[in-house]
């Protein structure tokens, strides 16, 4: 049985070696990167089943893809090859040692000609949870088209639905964005978002503080709200209480999948059924075990990592 279905779009990754504008940068590594397929992976990393819905191209890049997530144990048993778009292309650099750049080649994408035809329902239907995010439906009115079609049969089937907000402003505008999105968020039980994001939904720009922010996202629908501090943790709002979870301290290589780190965290342990306080506290570990390497999702945590954390600086031999 799976666990957790999602569906987005998953591009090759590269990521430059050296410090400096992208023109100078010589040699990059080669790997993936994906919103949703981070998710799966680290949900799965946490002892979970899932599977990962979406479009690659028929080209060396989309053979990454799903050879990557197979190799992850996530179930691409659904992905298609599409022969009549490239797999999508992000290009990650580093201006200065702390200014992460993220570039990306993907209009026209296979992965953005995601449509609901693409959708297993049943699969859907006998998961525990969909997850989406808010960077699927900006990508093409298909994609779009099929993250509702996903969310509208999880519901009427009683899946659990989380949403990230995910905003990326390359795909759309804020406004644009904040319609879309509060749609979702209505129809979603859980909503993970930063303050910025969660600003954005709320509509209300002079909103401050994460527990006002919360609140406010709660009041579009969403039974739980998950605010995301960064170096500061994270707040959890539910059944009109708050909770607040501890950052951990480490040092940061890399920010990017921090926030689908936390997500899986918190997923994972929600479905293990732990209590309120454990699954904040999980998605706080998982999300400061992924920015100590580099890579979208190569540090995201098993369980066995998750205990390891408060000696994740220094020697250990
Ligand atoms: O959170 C990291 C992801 O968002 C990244 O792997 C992919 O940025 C991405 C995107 O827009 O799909």
């Amino acid at each position: 049985m799976t666990d957790l279905v999602t569906l987005g779009e998953t591009m090759a990754l590269f990521t430059a070696r050296r410090t400096g504008l992208l023109r100078h940068a010589r040699d990059f590594d080669l790997g993936v990167g994906g919103a949703e397929s981070n998710v799966a992976i680290g949900v799965t990393r946490l002892g979970l089943r899932a599977a990962w819905i979406g479009r690659v191209g028929d080209d060396e890049f989309g053979a990454l893809v799903r050879s990557t997530l197979a190799g992850e144990q996530v179930d691409v048993s659904r992905t298609v090859v599409d022969p009549g778009a490239p797999t999508g292309l992000m290009i990650k650099g580093r201006r200065s040692a702390g200014a992460v750049d993220v570039r990306y080649y993907r209009a026209a994408s296979a992965g953005s000609r995601l449509r609901p035809d693409d959708l297993d329902p049943a699969l859907i239907r006998s998961a525990r949870v969909l997850h989406v995010t808010g960077i699927t439906p900006a990508l093409s009115a298909s994609a779009r088209a099929a993250v509702h079609a996903a969310v509208a049969e999880a519901r009427a089937a009683g899946v659990f639905v989380s949403l990230d907000v995910n905003y990326r402003r390359a795909l759309w505008s804020p406004d644009r964005a904040a319609s879309g999105l509060r749609e979702l968020a209505a129809a979603a039980d859980a909503v993970f978002a930063t303050e910025d994001e969660a600003r954005l939904l709320a509509g209300d720009p002079e909103l401050d503080g994460p527990a006002a922010l919360a609140r406010a996202l709660a009041g579009l629908g969403p039974h739980h709200v998950l605010v995301k501090l960064g170096a500061r943790g994270a707040l959890a709002f539910s059944d009109g209480v708050v909770r607040r979870g501890a950052p951990y301290r480490v040092t940061e290589l890399d920010p990017v999948g921090a926030g689908d780190a936390f997500a899986a965290g918190w997923l994972a342990d929600r479905l293990a059924g732990a209590d309120p306080e454990r699954c904040l506290a999980t998605a706080c570990a998982a999300g400061a075990c992924a920015v100590t390497a580099s890579g979208d999702w190569e540090s995201l945590p098993r369980r066995a990592d998750l205990g390891l954390l408060h000696r994740a600086e220094g020697v250990d031999r």
